[in-house]
């Protein structure tokens, strides 16, 4: 659907106020250091959820923009247009049992042909499945019951089979448990259950793999959530062993906590496995990254990048994934942005000057410290994004060629204008 000379000519319509752009910025910034910028983003890549391309909405309603993928096939189609305009987004995240293969190899060899890669497979115990025997209403891997934990157990053991079969190296445990009213829950036996079904679970994973805990502090219960913030991950996560890490979804926060200081403390233990990209105004993660709390965006990338450069505890590399919903939006357009904010972010945290910002703080000049963010975080570093896509492949303008080659249209003519696709 997207070729590469349909990108050659809209990038040659655009190359010169781009050309003029970047070479305005690399005066300003310096040859080598915008080379080294432009050479990371380059080799950035961000993961898609096999479950953000279908219609958009809430649970209270989902409104089809139609063309939308119905098979794990198609949901990989709608990603290789993605990366192949952006040259970001070369891996996906399934979920199971939304996205089960039919043949492994099948669906491997057809990911491959679109320079995609297979990142962290996710479970989930948060649903009943059509004819599952036990049911999750009152929890999984807390359950009071252990036949119900052993169902939750043995469900996440075959998605690391699946994940194995695909060539996946990771698993993300969102666990929904949680209590909707207080008296409801035993909230030390609920935690000690789930801390042995997790060890159970860690005991299945390939040497080679490593476990996310995802954790969330409300939805869907509204009193408590068992796995409800980075320091019971973090507990639990050190009670499986060296393999499991906790993942942290920026949606997963109360209004106003300081995400940018959760991040640091997980790298300083080495501890921080995954990052999952959204943005929200009020709360819950449904907003395109970037698009509400830029600067938050941009101060976690600073704590990000500091700590891949100082890494004592050995953090791992970590697995980046896009979990929003698109709501109202083209799904496809709505990660395209999503990936521009979170390399714009990620671009300006490789420009903060870190010796003198180190420098101001030894000082406590307090105001000097801020100006040096403001001076990363103010500067428009869009043409090294741009940049690093061009010499990448992909698009100057990914969603100026996206809509100029009318895929949407070509989309719905092949596929249909009604919704299709599965997930939540
Ligand atoms: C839960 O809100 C979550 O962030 C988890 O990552 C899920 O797997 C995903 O969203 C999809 O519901
Ligand atoms: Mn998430």
């Amino acid at each position: 659907m997207i070729d590469t000379g349909k990108i050659n000519k809209h990038n040659q319509e655009i190359l010169s106020p781009h050309t003029k752009d970047l070479d305005y910025l690399k005066v300003k910034v310096g040859e080598d250091k915008s080379n080294e910028i432009i050479d990371k983003l380059r080799a950035f890549q961000v993961a898609i959820p096999s479950w953000a391309l279908g219609a958009g909405g809430t649970r209270f309603g989902r409104f089809s923009i139609g063309g939308e993928p119905a098979t794990i096939y198609e949901k990989l189609d709608d990603i290789g247009i993605i990366h192949a305009l952006t040259q970001s987004a070369g891996a996906v995240s399934l979920h199971i049992p939304w996205d089960i293969p039919d043949d492994a190899e099948k669906v491997k060899r057809h990911a491959s042909d679109l320079d995609i890669t297979f990142d962290a497979v996710n479970s989930n115990t948060f649903q009943d499945q059509n004819g599952q025997p036990l049911s999750y209403k009152f929890g999984s891997l807390s359950h009071v019951q252990k036949l119900t934990r052993q169902q939750a157990i043995d469900h996440n053991k075959e998605v690391i089979d699946i994940g194995r079969a695909l060539g996946s190296q990771s698993l993300t445990v969102w666990l929904a448990d949680g209590s909707s009213f207080p008296g409801q829950l035993n909230f030390r036996k609920a935690l000690e259950n789930t801390k042995t079904s997790l060890s159970e679970i860690y005991g299945h994973l390939p040497d080679d793999w490593k476990m996310y805990i995802e954790y969330k502090p409300y939805e869907p219960y509204f009193y408590s959530t068992v796995i409800q913030d980075w320091g019971t991950s973090l507990m639990l996560a050190e009670a499986c062993g060296d393999k499991a890490h906790t993942l942290v979804d920026l949606g997963h926060h109360l209004p106003n906590t300081n995400i940018e200081q959760i991040v640091a403390t997980l790298m300083y233990k080495g501890r921080l496995g995954g990052f999952h990209f959204n943005d929200s105004k009020y709360g819950d993660d449904d907003l395109t990254v970037g698009s509400i709390k830029p600067y938050q965006l941009f101060l976690i990338f600073n704590e990000l990048v500091y700590g891949m450069d100082n890494n004592p505890s050995n953090n791992p590399d970590l697995a980046w994934m896009i979990d929003a919903s698109h709501n109202l939006k083209d799904p496809l357009e709505d990660l395209m942005q999503s990936i521009d904010a979170i390399l714009i972010a990620y671009a300006q945290a490789l420009m903060v000057d870190r010796s003198s910002l180190e420098q101001a703080r030894e000082y406590n000049d307090v105001s000097l410290a801020q100006e040096i963010l403001h001076e990363a975080y103010r500067s428009d570093l869009r043409p090294f994004v741009r940049e690093a896509r061009s010499i990448a492949g992909g698009a100057i303008d990914p969603i100026g060629v996206y809509r100029k080659a009318e895929v949407r249209k070509k989309l719905i003519d092949k596929r249909g204008s009604g919704s299709r696709a599965t997930g939540l």
